[in-house]
């Protein structure tokens, strides 16, 4: 009898962590605008900028990037109905609204854009049952409820939606596995997973997870190759390092998982000649699997030279103190 394979196997020689490289990858991508991989990418744009930026702020690189035509480029993007969208005329959306916000906080110029526009298109989002559509269209999903729930607190106005509510949509989705899915009756998923307990870390809930079940379901992502994945028989990838592991720290249970393997998993994913981090050893580099590969070697050990990350907000935990935010964990 065969049995499938689920995991990879690492190459022997384990890299050092290429920051230089990572940030030269990250500028150059954002300058080169006729490359044909940052051509492709218009429909995601507001959050690959939010991915790049952020990777670069904890490299200590943020100074190098052009804050002003960033800027002018999100104000371009907000729309009459107050949402912000991925790229010019696109369609607002909470997931480009909350990547803009955490850019302007991250430059601190809030005062650049309409606050008061976008928070009540966010209000506007939000269910009778307590859930939010992601855009003007309909559809909804967890994701959405943590994006409007993120972009709220980050400007301070929580008290624009019902809140137990949206805490009340949230516990629905819950699992008998501890987890949570996209929906009412969805599977579990580590990346639902991280936006559900991000939302009760920022509203104040965690108490209603079953925070061992969950670290037990959460943990159990760690395949023999080190490197994690995002719900059973799936193969390990990189960005699973942050959704899995933001999810471990705000529950308190981060040493559930062994940290040296997982390490050396996501050194390897590294491109050493051209800088940035895959999903998997010798796939193509992008942003999105950078900001995750950083953001999970700064969780996972202080003397990688990295900036500390906050796990509820994924952002550089001296501006969630700056804003003077306080996101729950448990210990
Ligand atoms: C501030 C970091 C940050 C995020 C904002 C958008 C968002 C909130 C979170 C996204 C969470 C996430 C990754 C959800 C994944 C949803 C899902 C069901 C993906 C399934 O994708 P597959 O099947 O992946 O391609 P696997 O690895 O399961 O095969
Ligand atoms: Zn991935």
């Amino acid at each position: 009898m065969t049995t499938v394979k689920h995991d990879i196997e690492l190459p022997s020689n384990i890299p050092e962590l290429l920051l230089e490289k990572h940030a030269n990858y990250l500028i150059s991508y954002g300058t080169n605008k006729d490359e044909y991989n940052y051509s492709q990418t218009e429909h995601m744009r507001m959050s690959g900028m939010y991915w790049g930026l952020t990777a670069l702020d904890l490299m200590g690189k943020l100074e190098q990037t052009n804050k002003e035509e960033v800027l002018e480029f999100i104000k371009q993007c907000q729309s009459d109905s107050g949402g912000i969208s991925a790229s010019m005329q696109h369609d607002p959306h909470l997931l480009y609204t909350l990547s803009a916000i955490q850019i302007l906080c991250m430059y601190d110029a809030l005062n650049v854009i309409n606050v008061d526009k976008i928070v009540n298109y966010v209000k506007e989002r939000q269910q009778a049952d307590g859930s939010f559509a992601g855009d003007q269209w309909g559809e909804v999903d967890v994701r959405f409820s943590f994006c409007a729930v993120a972009t709220l607190s980050l400007l301070n106005r929580l008290d624009a939606i019902d809140v137990e509510k949206a805490v009340q949509f949230v516990l629905k989705c819950m699992n008998f596995d501890g987890g949570f899915g996209s929906k009412p009756g969805s599977e579990s998923h580590a990346g639902l997973i991280y936006c559900c307990t991000g939302l009760l870390s920022i509203t104040g809930h965690l108490h209603l997870i079953d925070a061992d079940r969950l670290g037990w379901w959460l943990c159990e992502r760690q395949l023999p190759s080190g490197g994690l994945n995002g719900r059973p028989e799936k193969l390990p990838d990189v960005c699973y390092s942050w959704w899995v592991l933001s999810a471990l720290t705000i529950l308190g249970r981060l040493h559930w998982i062994d940290k040296k393997a997982l390490i050396d998993y996501i050194l390897t994913c590294q491109d050493v000649e051209s800088g940035g981090f895959s999903d998997r050893p010798g796939d193509m580099v992008d942003p999105f699997h950078t900001l995750f590969g950083l953001t999970a070697l700064s969780l996972l050990d202080k003397n990688f030279s990295l900036k500390p990350i906050n796990p509820t907000y994924c952002m550089p935990e001296y501006i969630i103190d700056r804003l003077g935010l306080k996101p729950s964990r448990l210990d």
